[in-house]
């Protein structure tokens, strides 16, 4: 997939151009810019703004949809009314989604649209919109109207498809966007951050770019946009002396965890290890506080025949119990981040008593009722009766009523699972 971005640069990378091709490489997307203007801006002010010339934007342009195979477009930051007329008339015939991030002031407070390019940008660029992502601000600039919903309606009347208003509201610690698209309305809710960060809007929009181009439904697109926007606002790092700049860590996790998962998919005769309830394969990041911050499978690996299949993706939250036993052993060994869940065997634990592998066991017969009454509790109570003073290599216990005996191998990495697992299990 390759996407264009069409829009300033910034040279702290905190948003504009520069800030796209940071996400749409995080979401597997190749990126292309062509730049509307040079900004010099770090995390506290924007100390100057230039256009570049239509000759350059034209040519930039030109260089781009003449080699490569498109299959989304964003457009951002263009400053005047010259800006938007050469954008316009090269991309008005173009039959890919386009997704308008309408940029008119910047964090910082310093203005990225001129006042006297508002008519153009409306009458030019919004007809462009397969989608338009106004924030509240934006979209009353844009509509002159200050209720949500008679605002994306005239923003719709200028001629975009959809209009999303993010941050419509915000109350009780969430953040809804407003949704209209073509005559439905509606509002999808997330987390809310408090706290201002420098790109959190580029970051939005790119990502329902990337959807867009994978042909994701709006509604879809709009939930992973918002779930993006949360964690690189949640990895967000103080890197200047303003605000911070949003950020994604632990993508490389990502790669690690689809890696390992795939090598563990290719180990002889590993789909007799699924058990029942399927199998998750989680990765941490450091000190995790809840299974949001834990990588795991959506959908579990199934089993279908002889083969393994991943059912979903890999997201954070994707597990609930292999995450929350990762996370009980972190607290106590934080190097231990990954962790599998395998069928019990009695083989397995053999062979894993052969390698010299440490290992602990719990009775969840022995477990409290009050504690057995709370949802996802048996894991937590298990894990934290059973660690001792090293850190172990599988944690197992062999079930209790309409309970599935099972085997947890823990690890740094989730290579490191792999190996184990490898190693102890009967090919
Ligand atoms: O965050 C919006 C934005 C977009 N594009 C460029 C910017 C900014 C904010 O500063 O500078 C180039």
């Amino acid at each position: 997939m390759n996407i264009l971005s069409i829009g300033g640069s910034d040279p702290s990378s905190g948003a504009g151009i520069q800030s796209d091709v940071k996400t749409f490489s995080n979401l597997d997307v190749y990126g292309f810019t062509a730049v509307t203007a040079i900004t010099s801006q770090n995390t506290r002010k924007v100390t100057s703004i230039e256009p570049v010339s239509t000759k350059s934007l034209n040519a930039q342009l030109d260089s781009i949809l003449s080699d490569f195979h498109i299959d989304a477009i964003k457009i951002g930051m263009v400053y005047n009314s010259q800006i938007i007329k050469a954008v316009h008339s090269k991309i008005k015939n173009i039959k890919i989604p386009i997704v308008v991030d309408p940029i008119i002031k910047s964090t910082t407070g310093a203005i990225l649209l001129k006042k006297n390019a508002l008519y153009d940008y409306k009458k030019m660029i919004i007809p462009l919109a397969d989608i338009i992502t106004p924030n509240k601000y934006e979209a009353k600039v844009l509509s002159g109207i200050p209720n949500i919903s008679k605002s994306a309606k005239k923003i719709q009347s200028m001629g975009a498809k959809c209009v999303i208003i993010t941050g419509a509201t915000a109350s009780n610690g969430k953040i809804s966007d407003f949704i209209l698209e073509g005559k439905k309305e509606y509002v999808i809710s997330g987390k809310k951050i408090p706290i201002t960060n420098h790109g959190s809007g580029c970051n939005y929009s790119a990502s329902i770019a990337v959807s867009l181009a994978k042909g994701i439904r709006i509604h879809s697109a709009v939930k992973i946009a918002k779930d993006y926007v949360y964690q690189s606002i949640k990895n967000s790092i103080e890197i200047g002396k303003g605000f911070s700049i949003t950020h994604m860590d632990n993508l490389n996790g990502k790669k690690e965890l689809l890696d390992s998962i795939n090598s563990f998919k290719q180990i002889k005769n590993i789909y007799k290890v699924i058990p029942e309830c399927q199998t998750n394969f989680v990765f941490t990041k450091k000190n995790p506080k809840t299974i949001k911050d834990v990588l795991g499978i959506s959908g579990r690996l199934v089993k279908s025949g002889k083969e393994i299949i991943t059912a979903g993706e890999i997201v954070y939250g994707g597990s609930q119990h292999v995450a929350t036993a990762v996370i009980h052993v972190n607290r106590k060994f934080p190097e231990i981040r990954s962790c599998i869940n395998i069928k019990y065997d009695t083989k397995i634990i053999s062979k894993a008593k052969k390698s010299g592998f440490t290992i602990l066991s719990y009775d969840r017969t022995d477990e409290p009722r009050k504690s057995k009454r709370r949802e996802n509790s048996s894991i937590s109570w298990g894990i934290s009766n059973s660690l001792k003073t090293k850190s172990p290599d599988i944690i197992y216990h062999k079930g209790d009523v309409g309970k599935e005996p099972m085997i947890l191998i823990f690890g740094k990495n989730p290579n490191d699972v792999m190996k184990k697992t490898s190693k102890i299990t009967i090919h």
